[in-house]
């Protein structure tokens, strides 16, 4: 029984040593320590022993067990240790290897300008301000000097939704809003970036719906020659510093004096080609100094304060710093258009 005992043991030990993994692991503890293993067989047959050979047979054979479970206790752990360590192997990362590239969306070429006109005018000390586009009769016409009826109504051809509610047709009824809000007391620095709507038939350089940004200032002493230089500075910043400007008189009921301002032709030089049509010149905004009748209409003493304002159409700008060609590609999200004025490609 001894020696059986001892044969197991070795047999036992040396499969131990040779398992490959912890199924086979398993497959040994169960065959030799297992209620049905031989062990547990010998065991059986201890009954027979005399009362001598009993205790030291249960020693051997609890040495025996023992030393199985301790042999298959190790090897698990190992076992356990190495197929951590394969997994590990198996699932490290190169860091070598070049990324998957993210795609990056870019700014559209007209949010682009509009905020780096912002940035300019703020730059100068001005304000954001904005209104509502679906406006009343009241602030997008009667309160700039145009009542019901006035012919230079028809300059803006309109969407109506009531009688006296339409789209705006312009950014000039957030100077309203914003004077009225002054209650008559100056400065008043702001400019109104927006969207608005006309009855314009599209074209190359018309659209139904497009932006406008909106300049007022209202203090003491505004005078127009704060609106040249003011118009200079964001011409020669916007466009370069060689660049001219000129006012030409012009008509807006809400301002008196009226200018439409024009730049020098980038193409040419000033010296006539298509774009400028011949004259060395482009029209970008329209400006004045603000009618007395629209100061006093907002609460403010047109005898105290004076005020300047312009309104641009920034898609225009955008097509002349950028040299495109019909202001519809703004709207049509042509990806491959959109795509040049990516700043990550
Ligand atoms: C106005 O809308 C005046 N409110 C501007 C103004 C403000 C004058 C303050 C005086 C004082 P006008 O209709 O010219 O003016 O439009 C201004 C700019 O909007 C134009 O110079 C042009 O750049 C742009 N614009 C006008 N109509 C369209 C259109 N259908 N599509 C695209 N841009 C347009």
């Amino acid at each position: 029984m001894q020696e059986r005992l001892k044969e197991l043991q070795a047999e036992a030990l040396a499969k131990v040593e040779k398992a490959s993994d912890l199924k086979e692991l398993n497959e040994i503890r169960v065959a030799y320590l297992g209620k049905k293993g031989p062990i547990t067989e010998v065991l059986k047959g201890m009954g027979k022993l005399s009362a001598e050979e009993r205790p030291v047979m249960g020693a051997l054979a609890n040495e025996v067990r023992d030393s199985i479970s301790s042999a298959i206790e190790s090897k698990h752990k190992h076992l356990e240790e190495a197929a951590i360590q394969q997994k590990l192997a198996s699932e490290s990362i190169d860091v070598t290897l070049p990324g998957r590239p993210v795609k990056i969306g870019n700014h559209h070429p007209l949010t682009r300008i509009i905020e780096e006109i912002e940035d300019l005018f703020i730059g100068m000390g001005y304000a954001i301000a904005e209104g509502p586009e679906v406006e009343k009769d009241y602030y997008n016409f009667e309160a700039l000097n145009l009542p019901k009826g006035h012919p230079a109504r028809d300059m803006q051809d309109s969407f109506y939704i009531t009688e006296e509610i339409l789209l705006r047709t312009h950014t000039s009824p957030v100077q309203a809003r914003t004077m009225e809000k002054h209650q008559g007391k100056g400065p008043v620095k702001i400019i109104c970036p927006g969207k608005v709507y006309r009855r314009d038939n599209d074209d190359a350089t018309h659209s139904h719906q497009f932006m406008q940004i909106e300049g007022l200032v209202v203090d003491e002493n505004i005078r127009m020659s704060d609106l040249k230089g003011t118009l200079e500075v964001f011409a020669k910043k916007m466009f370069g510093e060689d660049r001219e400007i000129r006012l030409r008189p012009s008509f807006f009921p809400f301002t008196e004096p009226s200018v439409e301002m024009d730049i020098s032709c980038k193409i040419c030089g000033g010296n006539g080609c298509s774009v400028c049509k011949g004259t060395g010149w482009i029209e970008i905004l329209g400006a004045g100094m603000v009618h007395p009748n629209v100061l006093e209409m907002a609460g403010f003493d047109s005898k105290k304060y004076t005020g300047f304002a312009f309104g641009m159409g920034p898609e225009r700008i955008a097509m002349l710093k950028y040299g495109i060609d019909d202001i519809r590609h703004f709207y049509t999200n042509d990806i491959r258009f959109l795509k040049q004025f990516s700043v990550t490609e």
